[in-house]
């Protein structure tokens, strides 16, 4: 039997949106507890995260506000980590057959080395939208042919990647991000008609089309974030 669960989250994190994805799939109970990044409260490293990022879980315990993590609960940490630990107590999410299970592994590892790094690049650095294109040809060369990452099944694999992706879409399609102005709208008008992105759109499309995503993104949410940044692009002084 799974014990108590409390996820320490931000909705703008895509690290701690992996999380609650894993979670809203596996249908485990959790408390979730929004952390302000911006203001964090001063007992979350102390108490739970020394790191002071999220994700973060508290795992077993008495019953305590989460504000009050108790010493008896363990305190786990990093979204990759989190993943496998959802999976380890549900049983669900990774594929039985060992050779599939390095293959989810196997993807996650690429998602971590091209979509995290080209969203850090290009949206938050203003480096050339070039590098979402690169990034999104690789991670859809790795996609099962049909249904999601690795086989038909929603994975970890997915859970890993869908976030950067998600983020990505609203980045471009708003032209919201320090990136040269224009150029993401022009980047999501060719992932959105361009025939060598259609498999990228039909997995965003089932994707989407899920309950897990549907409850854990809040694209509003992350409009208005990327919007601060666009704005801090406009007044940056060009020369
Ligand atoms: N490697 C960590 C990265 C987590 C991370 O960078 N979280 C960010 C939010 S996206 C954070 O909590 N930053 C702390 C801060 O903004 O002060 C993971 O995969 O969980």
């Amino acid at each position: 039997m799974t014990q108590r669960l409390t996820l320490y989250t931000a909705k703008v994190s895509p690290y701690a949106h992996r999380v609650e994805l894993a979670l809203e799939e596996t249908k485990l109970e959790y408390t979730r507890f929004e952390i302000d990044l911006r203001n964090k409260p001063e007992w979350y490293a102390p108490l739970v995260n020394p790191a002071c990022q999220v994700p973060a879980i508290a795992y077993g315990g008495p019953v305590v506000d989460p504000s009050q993590s108790s010493p008896e609960s363990e305190k786990i940490t990093e979204s990759l980590v989190l993943l496998e630990f959802v999976a380890d107590l549900t049983g669900k999410l990774l594929p039985k057959d060992p050779v599939q299970r390095a293959k989810v592994r196997f993807f996650i590892d690429a998602v971590s080395n091209t979509v995290g790094p080209a969203f850090v690049a290009s949206v938050i650095r203003g480096e050339p939208v070039a590098k979402i294109h690169e990034a999104i040809e690789k991670i859809q060369a790795l996609l099962s042919a049909e249904g999601y990452a690795v086989g038909s099944d929603f994975t970890i694999a997915d859970a890993a990647l869908v976030p950067f992706l998600a983020r990505l879409e609203v980045a471009l399609k708003n032209d919201l991000g320090a990136f040269e102005e224009g150029t993401g709208l022009k980047a999501f008008e060719a992932l959105s008609s361009e025939p060598k992105f259609a498999r990228y759109r039909k997995y965003i499309a089932d994707v989407k089309a899920r309950d897990s995503y549907k409850k854990t993104f809040d694209e509003e949410f992350i409009h208005a974030s990327l919007s601060k940044l666009s704005t801090s692009r406009k007044l940056a002084p060009t020369s």
